[in-house]
């Protein structure tokens, strides 16, 4: 009999909200099988216990597993899901039966299929769908297995690739309807499944609709490989989902704040079952069908379902119990997705227009940094890690990571390093660009990062074949890709060859692959001026006229470059290199540039520059005469011959009144002089208070509107604010106990950077205020989730509450706070 006609899924899954089943585990052991039965004929003399094997009962007791299925069908569920969640081979390892699991998944999907179609032929009125289970299996491609070890892996991504594409084949071949993988608690074990199922259907020329289900496992909100949610759903929304939730981990009510948070990120159908509330003591889940279902119940009200159904310690009654709870109720309707750029590592970084340039650290880059190279080939990876650290410490957003250097194995390398790397939450927070002339690094590297990589980079130097297939491997992994201006005729330098190969790249890319445009960065080679050769005096100005034509043809792609090979003219004379980039950025960012690669830790601010050298550097960077090159390699001569700095724009700030010192160290990010400078002002403007209210707040506002206006960039600001750590730091002790007045009497307030930022400045400054005008503070950190701000509120009995984080990105998390 063929199966019954039936709307697709997807469609469904806009119609109504469908209800899935609940724990399997649970009902077969309630059937008190025996080693017999797990083991039928087939697995008689199989040499390893076989009990607690549920999976292969598909082989040896489908009568059980039926029985399973029609419980739940009887339920009213829409969707059962195959009894195959350790049916990997990585999973079945520990019972010797790797070999079985093509075999175990196909009978798996049978099994669901006969009886979904049992009853969609009973209740046509009701079509009865297969959920093909694909489960995490118990080894993390990005966690170490053992503490003393991180950069040991248990499993590699092509071995979970190739288990997952045979587990599918399986479900396929038995008549599943969907793919879902599921608990993932590790992002990159679900990439390698999105992987393995996008190498099947291809190959099959067919597909299935795939949904993936996470698993928030910690109290602040994160997947157990340490990602947000945010982070989470960018590392996975490159594969076309049919839909994505949480499962397991937590109850109904635990997770809620963190689906409503994927929920307003994700334009597709939203999937949950929890578990039947959160374990006692016992490891039992008490949590009753009447509640669970009111708590789900409320979820489909809110609109924020699509799917629902029941995790660990579920019975077919809380699935009858939910199925009546979301009866009748719409199903979410998902937002239209908002194309912006979106990169990931533990956290997302994500490109609003209203973002200044992004900065991208340039060295950890065996080519770009002598003290890097030196510490990778001599096997000296925790020194390479701190020039990581620095980087992310300096304010660079994402990191360039270069191993392309003879003598290493850049595969090796790459692998050692990212590995070692994703064990340091303060560095593996940030995205990865993966920067190497050999394809077969940049997969290395794409293959041991969790999140959402930038490829660094593609060309059409090889032809359009190579350059297709390599983007559709980055595709396939997830990352977004870095198309420089480079095709089989070369290196473009005029300005027409850099657009005309940029568009060739577009129209592949875009047009025939359906990349999606955000995902597109384009790289116009930024190239060394005055050099000496008047062909190279154009470069700069080239680059600039090409960007801002780009952009103006392709407003939704990004820009980037690498900044540093402006200057390379000029090495060992940085004070002239630093010149030539702040120049160069102040014009590229009004262009259009997007990203930038620089060194995070030496960014000048252009309006800071010394004038003769600002207009020097100028010249050359805008070609505005023909002597340009001449007169800056001359002044830079000048320079070396002075074996100094040039002075800069203000040489001698220390002679200013202190308030304008003050004014000048926040915005050049000078913290030498910054507490005897505070000291100074604190004794001229009689208090504390007067010191932050006057210079500081000036101060900052300063720095405000050069970041506004595109004349400082993050790092810059990073320094601006340890300088004004440092200041309000030494005037917290000055604080009279007078200031503070009766602690108690006007009231109490609680202060909390929100969750998903850790900026803390404004709220750290406004509790010293406060603090001094009697107030009760009560300050909750950074990173604060919305449990803890509700306990302390009701805790410290506060009648205030302020929160703080930097506006557009801690928004949502702000109004979901209030
Ligand atoms: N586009 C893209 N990727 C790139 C580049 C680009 N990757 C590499 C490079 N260009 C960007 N990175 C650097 C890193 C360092 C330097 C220049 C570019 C640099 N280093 C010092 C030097 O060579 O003088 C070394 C200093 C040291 O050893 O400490 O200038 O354009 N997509």
């Amino acid at each position: 009999m063929s199966a019954p006609a039936r709307p697709p899924l997807t469609e469904l899954l806009r119609r109504r909200i469908l209800v899935l089943d609940g724990a399997t585990g649970t009902l077969i052991q309630a059937r008190g099988l025996d080693e017999a039965d797990y083991r039928g004929e087939a697995f008689r003399d199989h040499p390893r216990e076989l009990r607690g094997n549920h999976d292969l009962l598909c082989l040896t007791r489908p009568d059980v597993v039926a029985e399973v299925h029609r419980r739940y069908l009887e339920a009213g569920a829409d969707l059962i899901e195959t009894n195959t969640f350790s049916a990997t081979r990585i999973s079945q390892a520990d019972y010797g039966l790797e070999d079985h699991c093509y075999a175990i998944n196909r009978a798996a999907a049978e099994i669901a299929r006969r009886e979904a179609d049992a009853w969609t032929a009973r209740d046509p009125e009701r079509p009865r769908y297969v959920a093909g289970s694909l489960g995490p299996t118990n080894r993390s491609a990005s966690l170490s297995p053992v503490v003393e070890d991180p950069g040991r892996r248990a499993v590699e991504f092509d071995q979970l690739a190739d288990a997952y594409e045979e587990a599918a084949r399986g479900l396929m071949d038995g008549g599943a309807d969907l793919l879902l993988i599921e608990t993932v608690f590790d992002t990159l074990n679900c990439k390698a499944a999105l992987y393995g199922i996008a190498r099947l259907f291809a190959a099959r020329g067919d597909s299935l609709p795939v949904a993936v289900s996470g698993t928030i496992t910690d109290a602040s909100g994160r997947t157990l490989s340490g990602q947000t949610v945010e982070a989470f759903w960018t590392s996975i929304h490159h594969f076309p989902l049919a839909a994505v939730g949480f499962n397991c981990a937590l109850g109904a009510a635990e997770l809620r704040p963190h689906l409503e948070e994927l929920a307003a990120l994700a334009p597709i159908p939203i999937l949950c079952y929890p578990n039947a509330g959160l374990p006692d003591e016992f490891g039992e889940y008490r949590q009753g069908p009447e509640e669970m279902a009111r708590l789900v119940g409320a979820f489909a009200a809110d609109g924020l379902v699509n799917l629902v159904g029941g995790c660990c310690g579920t019975t077919p009654e809380h699935v009858a119990a939910l199925a009546a709870a979301v009866a009748g109720r719409p199903p979410r309707t998902p937002p239209p997705p908002d194309g912006l750029p979106r990169f990931s590592g533990l956290e997302a970084c994500v490109v609003r227009p209203d973002s200044n340039l992004v900065n991208i650290g340039e060295r950890t880059n065996v080519t770009g940094s002598r003290r890097f190279a030196r510490l990778i080939l001599s096997g000296d990876y925790a020194g390479a890690l701190a020039v990581a650290r620095e980087q992310v410490e300096n304010g660079a957003q994402i990191l360039d990571v270069c191993m392309d250097e003879g003598m290493l194995d850049g595969v090796e390398a790459m692998r050692r390093f990212l590995r070692l790397l994703a064990a340091e939450p303060e560095i593996a927070r940030v995205p990865l660009m993966i920067d190497s002339s050999d394809w077969a690094v940049i997969v290395a590297g794409l293959k041991n990062a969790q999140g959402k990589c930038l490829v660094n980079s593609l060309s059409l130097k090889d032809g359009e074949e190579a350059f297709r297939r390599r983007a559709l491997e980055a595709r396939r992994l997830g990352a977004a890709v870095v198309v420089m201006a480079f095709d089989e005729q070369g290196q473009a330098d005029r300005a027409e060859r850099r657009l005309e190969i940029a568009e060739r790249a577009w129209r592949i890319l875009v047009e025939e692959l359906s990349f999606p445009p955000q995902d597109v960065v384009f790289d116009l080679n930024v190239l060394a001026v005055a050099t000496g050769i008047p062909e190279h005096d154009r470069y700069a100005l080239d680059f600039l006229q090409a960007l801002a034509e780009l952009k103006r043809r392709h407003p939704d792609c990004l820009a980037s470059g690498g900044i540093s090979n402006l200057s390379f003219a000029f090495r060992g004379l940085d004070a002239v290199r630093e010149a030539l980039h702040a120049v160069f950025l102040y014009h590229a960012v009004a262009a259009g540039l997007d990203l930038a690669i620089v060194n995070a830790g030496q960014l000048a601010v252009y309006d800071d520059l010394e004038p003769e050298l600002r207009e020097a550097a100028e010249d050359v960077v805008l070609a505005r005469r023909p002597d340009a090159a001449e007169r800056l390699t001359e002044l830079a001569g000048r320079l070396r011959a002075a074996g100094s700095r040039p002075p800069a724009a203000t040489p001698d700030w220390r002679r200013l009144p202190v308030t304008e010192r003050l004014v000048h160290a926040l915005v050049h990010g000078l913290d030498q002089h910054v507490e005897e400078d505070v000291a100074e002002a604190m004794a001229e403007l009689g208090s504390p208070l007067a010191v932050i209210e006057g210079p500081l707040m000036a101060g900052m506002d300063r720095v405000g509107e050069l970041f506004g206006s595109g004349r400082m960039f993050l790092p810059q600001v990073v320094k601006s604010a340890r300088v004004m750590k440092k200041a309000v730091a030494w005037l917290e002790p000055h604080f009279a106990a007078g200031d503070r007045g009766n602690a108690a009497a006007r009231g109490t307030i609680v202060l909390a950077t929100v969750k998903g930022d850790v900026h803390d400045i404004g709220k750290n400054i406004v509790g010293v205020v406060l603090g001094c005008n009697g107030y009760r503070v009560v300050d909750l950190g950074v990173m604060t989730p919305l449990p803890r701000i509700l306990a302390a509120l009701r805790e410290e009995r506060a009648d205030l509450l302020g929160l703080s984080g930097l506006i557009t990105p801690s928004l949502e998390e702000m109004r979901l706070v209030a």
